[in-house]
């Protein structure tokens, strides 16, 4: 740790080119793009130098790709993969998760349950990291996925959220908008940033999620006046999903917060970048991570039950997508934890060690921290974005 400090302040570790650490903020897209190629070249480079005969290779290795990018095909064989998790039943615990009623639901009762000791906390970046991994591996192998975990593109449609083809509303996306409902907009940042309502709130108008039920939560919903479950953070409350699609969030999507925690000041470091990336709460500054949950709002406004809305998983997919690119453009840190093992370190705890287990209950086995660093280890990870 001491010695990657070291050469990280020395700059001996600046594997990002000029060329981009020097650009103007622009296009956010561009950007993103140019980004992810960079990284692709640093991780094939970095794989020739040290360990050629790799089984995890860049032409091996699954392609994660934007939603936007899927054909019509390719999308509903997700969503029909989604819906199948929907319907398999759940493996949890009866007697710990009652509102656990299917496979898709034990991904969101860990989640729930977890929630206190996976966010803004040391493994907030791996554990998700492991929990979208396996929730690819069960859309596969339980319900014969052949694509991989698409993601959301955060930097397109700022200025129109409900055009963007994650959330348009069509049989290919994952639903639109929720119904019309008076609200005060929603408390995000644990209350630091209002965003103003959207035009929805209610239950999903249509799209292919429009009947499914939501068993479990909310516990601690960040739009207002979405009832909490009375039934407890893991009883069954069933309830239709909520959507308030939120432009507002959507200024959070700028190139320069892109470049900030790539490039820019926050980037030099694992807790810097992580820190920027998730917010900085109390100075009004929601960041990118909670934003995209706020850009659904509703259900997904919660930070304990946000995985009951099916957009998590591709709202993730792009935080882990953003981690990767600042791993690649960062060999000395990248393989580095900080924080400690409680939220916002509360109640106070030690610091969390690469030893850490990432746990995700029935979803998975127990991998540690430094398990989760390498997306190419093809240990249990072989992936990257495009
Ligand atoms: C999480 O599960 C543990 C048992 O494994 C239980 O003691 C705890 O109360 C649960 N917490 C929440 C918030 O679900
Ligand atoms: C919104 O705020 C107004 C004024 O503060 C309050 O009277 C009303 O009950 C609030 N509505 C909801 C749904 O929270
Ligand atoms: C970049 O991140 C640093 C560290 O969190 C922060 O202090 C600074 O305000 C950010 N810069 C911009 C332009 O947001
Ligand atoms: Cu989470």
């Amino acid at each position: 740790m001491q010695l990657t400090r070291l050469l990280v302040t020395l700059g001996l570790c600046a594997a990002a080119t000029q060329a981009i650490a020097s650009r103007e903020p622009e296009d956010p897209a561009a950007l993103m793009a140019d980004l992810n190629a960079e990284a692709i070249q640093l991780l094939e480079a970095g794989i020739e130098k040290r360990a050629p005969q790799k089984k995890c290779t860049i032409s091996n290795a699954r392609v994660r790709m934007d939603w936007a990018a899927l054909g019509p095909k390719e999308r509903k064989d997700y969503i029909a993969a989604v819906k199948c998790l929907q319907r398999l039943p759940s493996k949890s615990d009866k007697n710990w998760a009652p509102g656990a009623r299917s496979r898709f639901d034990d991904f969101l009762a860990i989640h729930i349950n977890r929630t206190t000791t996976i966010h803004s906390t040391g493994n907030f970046l791996t554990w998700h990291r492991y929990f979208v991994w396996a929730y690819e591996e069960a859309l596969q192998n339980e319900c014969g996925y052949k694509g991989y975990q698409p993601y959301w593109n955060w930097f397109t449609h700022q200025d129109d959220i409900t055009k963007s083809p994650v959330y348009d509303g069509s049989e290919t996306s994952l639903s639109g908008d929720g119904e019309f409902f008076q609200h005060n907009g929603s408390l995000a940042a644990t209350g630091f940033v209002h965003f103003p309502s959207g035009k929805g709130g209610g239950c999903l108008k249509g799209g292919p999620f429009k009947d499914m039920v939501v068993n479990m939560g909310p516990i601690r919903p960040g739009m207002q006046g979405l009832p909490v479950s009375p039934a407890g953070p893991l009883g069954y409350n069933p309830h239709c999903l909520r959507r308030d699609l939120t432009n507002a969030a959507m200024e959070y999507m700028t190139a320069t917060n892109l470049l900030n925690i790539t490039t820019g000041a926050a980037s030099h470091s694992v807790e810097a970048f992580q820190n920027e990336l998730q917010g900085r709460f109390p100075q009004g500054f929601a960041g990118m991570h909670s934003a995209g949950h706020y850009v659904a709002g509703g259900d997904a406004s919660d930070v304990f039950s946000s995985p009951s809305d099916p957009s998590f998983y591709l709202h993730h997919a792009m935080v882990d997508r953003v981690y990767w690119v600042w791993q690649a453009l960062h060999p000395c840190a990248a393989r580095s934890v900080a924080g400690t093992i409680t939220i916002g370190n509360n109640p106070p705890s030690r610091d969390a060690v690469p030893e850490d287990p990432l746990d995700i209950g029935v979803n998975g086995d127990i991998l540690t921290i430094r398990d989760a660093w390498d997306t190419m280890s093809g240990e249990p990870f072989c992936y990257i974005y495009l």
